[in-house]
């Protein structure tokens, strides 16, 4: 029932974060208790399944925490975000966290956080503000270090190649600091050896849908495609429904590197769709209530604090498979 209850304030706050027009100031509301921390969070949407275990990562250890989380869903829009903050500032939450779906434009709205008193901290994503006061910290994947590793993989499987290597790349969300970061790490590895061409470069939107659509079109305006390079699981899977729908094998006839190692790309890769697959973690709830307690304590905190991750073959994703926690 308690559940019950929490659920509709929470649904009913998250309508208003969306609308901008919760003002109600009311503390606590979700079973936290009076003193319990009040978190805003604004989630960048539910685009792929990394997002997902991202959310369910955030909602459970905020329950652990007894920290009482006001979640607000983006839809993958830069304008959602802004009025959610805002309503988050009217409603004098403790502690705003969120996770920009780009990095530009931001300054404003974080500068009205500041000037209210409210903290912010970044997860996941990051912002290109100049002024690092604007939050306490970015907590997340380093993107870069990811877009190499998928490149370290295609220098060493194709070393003894003469001819050249045709890629097509799917992006991620266009703006978005994954995106940006993952096409310039690959792009830094590949680029000292000119037999590697990136010959089709476009959005996917993070999107199963968008990469299986924008894989068609490069099949048909591309030929002697070798390599895809995904910038998400999700996008490659929708790509190798594509390829498949072309009559070809995914994982042989185009080999597919893909980021974010969910259990849907695990088991693509664990059966030969996919080559290689760079982990990035959605896990990231434990640390951000940990975090946004330190903050709240006056603690001093690291301005960065990157997540740990790895990178799977095919005989490593057989291995982890069934111990996968997302
Ligand atoms: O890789 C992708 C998601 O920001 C790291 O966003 C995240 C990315 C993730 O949609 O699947």
């Amino acid at each position: 029932m308690m559940k019950r209850i929490t659920a509709l304030v929470i649904a009913g706050l998250t309508a208003a974060a969306l609308t901008g027009c919760g003002s109600s100031g009311s503390e606590g509301g979700g079973g936290g208790g009076d003193d319990a921390i009040v978190m805003g969070f604004s989630q960048v949407g539910a685009e792929s399944g990394w997002r997902t275990a991202n959310t369910k990562s955030v909602q459970s250890a905020a329950e652990k925490s007894k920290i009482t989380l006001r979640f607000s869903d983006a839809q993958q829009k830069q304008e959602n975000q802004i009025k959610a903050i805002r309503s988050f500032v009217q409603q004098k939450v403790d502690i705003i966290a969120f996770s920009p779906v780009v990095e530009s434009g931001w300054d404003t709205v974080l500068k009205e956080a500041q000037n209210a008193k409210i903290p912010v901290i970044l997860t996941d994503r990051a912002v290109d503000s100049k002024d690092t006061t604007l939050y306490k910290t970015f907590l997340g994947s380093d993107f870069v270090e990811e877009g190499k590793k998928a490149g370290q993989w295609l220098v060493e499987e194709y070393k003894d190649a003469k001819d050249t290597v045709n890629i097509v790349e799917l992006q991620g969300t266009t703006g978005s600091a994954p995106a940006n970061d993952r096409k310039a790490g690959f792009a830094e590895v590949i680029g000292a050896d000119p037999k590697f061409k990136i010959v089709a470069s476009q959005t996917g939107d993070f999107t199963r849908a968008k990469g299986k659509e924008v894989m068609e079109a490069f099949l048909k305006s591309t030929p002697d495609i070798d390599v895809l390079y995904a910038h998400n699981d999700d996008m490659g899977l929708g790509a190798i429904e594509a390829i498949e729908g072309a009559g070809k094998v995914p994982g042989k006839d185009i080999k597919i590197i893909t980021v974010d190692a969910v259990k849907d790309g695990m088991q693509a890769l664990a059966d030969g769709k996919i080559n290689f697959i760079v982990e990035c973690s959605p896990l990231l709830g434990p640390q951000l209530m940990d975090l946004a307690q330190k903050v709240l304590k006056g603690e001093n905190i690291p301005a960065r604090v990157v997540t740990e991750e790895t990178t799977f073959d095919q005989e490593q994703a057989k291995a982890a498979l069934p111990t996968r926690e997302y």
